[in-house]
């Protein structure tokens, strides 16, 4: 069984067909959590899981759990593969997809092999791991974890004030078993770097050890809706400015850190939102991460003083609302070596690194050691309808997932 290998063509091809479901009309890919076309990815995902003989369980906030029970010890702690199947708006056909159907196409190879493995495998697509409709982000595997209530969760409200709980329901995926119902031994999540890392340094395989910490807010910006033409610029107080400068103050700030820290301002929005009007309103949200604690908390920091300032300055009113903060997260040093290993004796490169992007892995390793595979992304894009990762590296990946796992359960 040592030159055992996964399928490329049933991997290759399940990756393309899910990558078409939930396009818009205008053939954007966009799958956001429990939405309709979220609903055409699992529904997916759950028939392969089935035709290839696991029983699929649903937990309260749609976690998706395909089970290979036929273990030597069946009420052992399964071994846990998975990621995500919802997308952010316009995205790639990689992002969270490649590691659950790379983890469905592990155990299925292991099965037709006549692999018995010491514990059952488990391999699980994650709830709202991206956060674009309901925050925070990796939602799902956070209740998992236990670091979020499932009531809670179920109850948090979209940009249309939708309750997650009722698009679950409506999209018949409010499950019955209990968040962390399944406690698993261990967790490997594969996935596209989404960086540049990989691809400049021609580098095969990411064993990654560790993820950066992230912080997400919501900023309203209070200013005086008035006249665009007769209010001189000295008597407004023009919350569209104002936005515009903690825009330009969180770019100067990560651009000059030294330690890798980035901002990003991914959604704003004025209102009334009219051309001969001075914005009453500005309503935005800022991304922070660093691979950092004391960093990320100093840079949460300056945020809120320049805020303060600002609105001592121009008479605004700002308010802040916290959407998801995350420490940073340390993978299992053995998991890791087990990456390198295997990579190794596949005669793939592979170097250690950081995840820049939160991952579903960052929740489990709350209840059990887990650790990353990355492969290249070219251009580092992701997050976008160009993200692309070559077939031999999405093959390459999955082998290195294979063999890390037969390893794992191997008695
Ligand atoms: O935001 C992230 O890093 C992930 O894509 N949810
Ligand atoms: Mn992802
Ligand atoms: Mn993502």
């Amino acid at each position: 069984m040592t030159n055992l290998a996964i399928d490329p063509e049933r991997l290759l091809a399940r990756l393309r067909e899910l990558g078409e479901l939930g396009r818009t009309a205008d053939g954007k890919l966009t799958r956001l959590a429990a939405s309709d076309a979220d609903k055409l990815g699992r529904d997916k995902f759950v028939a392969w899981a089935k035709d290839a003989g696991l029983a699929v369980k649903i937990d309260r906030i749609g976690n998706i759990f395909a089970l290979w029970n036929d273990a030597e010890a069946p009420e052992a702690k399964p071994l846990m593969l998975g990621s995500h199947i919802d997308t952010v708006i316009d995205a790639g056909i990689f992002d969270g997809c490649y590691g659950v159907l790379a983890g469905l196409e592990v155990v299925e190879t292991l099965k037709e092999a006549g692999f018995v493995p010491r514990q059952p495998i488990v391999v699980a697509a994650f709830t709202n791991e991206e956060g674009v409709r309901f925050a925070p982000d990796m939602m799902g595997s956070l209740v998992h974890a236990g670091g979020l209530g499932a009531d809670d969760a179920l109850a948090v409200r979209d940009t249309d004030g939708i309750r997650l709980g009722e698009e679950l329901a409506h999209i018949g995926y409010a499950g019955r078993e209990e968040p962390g119902f399944l406690q698993p031994e261990a967790y490997l999540e594969l996935h596209i770097e989404q960086g540049p890392v990989l691809e400049r340094e021609g580098v095969a395989i990411g064993a990654v050890e560790n993820l950066q910490g992230i912080s997400w807010q919501r900023v309203t910006i209070e200013g005086v809706a008035n006249h665009a033409g007769t209010t001189p610029m000295a008597l407004r107080q023009d919350a569209g400015h104002a936005a515009a400068r903690v825009i330009t103050f969180l770019q100067g700030r990560a651009a000059a850190s030294r330690s890798g820290t980035v901002a990003t301002v991914g959604t704003i929005a004025f209102e009334p939102n009219a051309i001969n009007v001075i914005p009453a309103r500005a309503i935005f949200t800022v991304d922070l991460r660093d691979p950092d604690e004391v960093r990320l908390k100093a840079e949460e920091q300056a945020l809120a003083d320049y805020l303060a300032a600002l609105a001592a300055e121009t008479g605004v009113v700002i308010s802040a609302e916290r959407l998801a903060r995350f420490e940073p997260v340390v993978f299992d040093r053995d998991l890791v070596a087990r990456i390198e290993a295997a990579a190794e004796t596949r005669g793939l490169s592979c170097r250690r690194m950081t995840s820049g992007a939160g991952h579903d892995a960052q929740m489990i390793a709350r209840i059990a050691p887990s650790a990353m595979i990355f492969v290249p992304s070219i251009g580092g894009i992701s997050h976008n309808p160009k993200e692309f990762t070559p077939e031999t590296d999405l093959v390459a990946g999955a082998n290195v997932l294979l063999d890390v796992v037969r390893r794992l359960a191997s008695s």
